[in-house]
């Protein structure tokens, strides 16, 4: 991994739309690559065009909930998947983590830093539990 002198930023992105602990638990493991977390949060429009739905929570609130966290240094909005290096530059980013439900998606960025997929955390996600909360209450 490219190492600079001073802090090893991470940065990673997403929606966390509906914050669970698969979303914690991808923070707290991004984390541990450096010693800065910098959180891309998907505009509503981008999301909107990644999951043909309109997330339940705003931007405003998703990015609240996640800037708010002990392990989330900074966030920014998103707004289009094709400008991830220009964010890593903007961020000086020295890793870029993702769920390994985008295993191969950023390989083309290693070249700017190191790209890491993380297991995703099991049995949870904001589908299943918009789909749980619909069926059960
Ligand atoms: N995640 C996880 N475990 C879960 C659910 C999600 O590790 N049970 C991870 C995903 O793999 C992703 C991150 O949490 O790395 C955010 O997930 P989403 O909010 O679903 O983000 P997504 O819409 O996939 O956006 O530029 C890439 C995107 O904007 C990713």
């Amino acid at each position: 991994m490219k190492r600079k002198q001073g802090k090893t930023t991470v940065i990673t992105f997403g929606t966390f739309d509906v914050f669970h602990v698969g979303h914690l638990r991808i923070f707290e493991r991004a984390l541990s690559f450096g010693d800065r977390l910098v959180v891309g949060i998907s505009t509503d429009a981008l999301s909107i065009s990644k999951k043909g739905r309109p997330p339940v929570y705003s931007q405003e609130e998703r990015s609240a909930i996640v800037a708010a966290l002990r392990c989330v240094d900074e966030v920014f909005w998103e707004e289009s998947l094709e400008e991830k290096a220009e964010y890593i530059r903007r961020y000086n980013a020295d890793v870029l983590v993702m769920g390994d439900d985008w295993a191969g998606k950023f390989d083309w960025l290693s070249d700017l830093c190191a790209v890491e997929y993380l297991p995703r955390t099991p049995a949870i996600s904001t589908t299943e539990l918009i789909e749980k909360i619909q069926v059960d209450f």
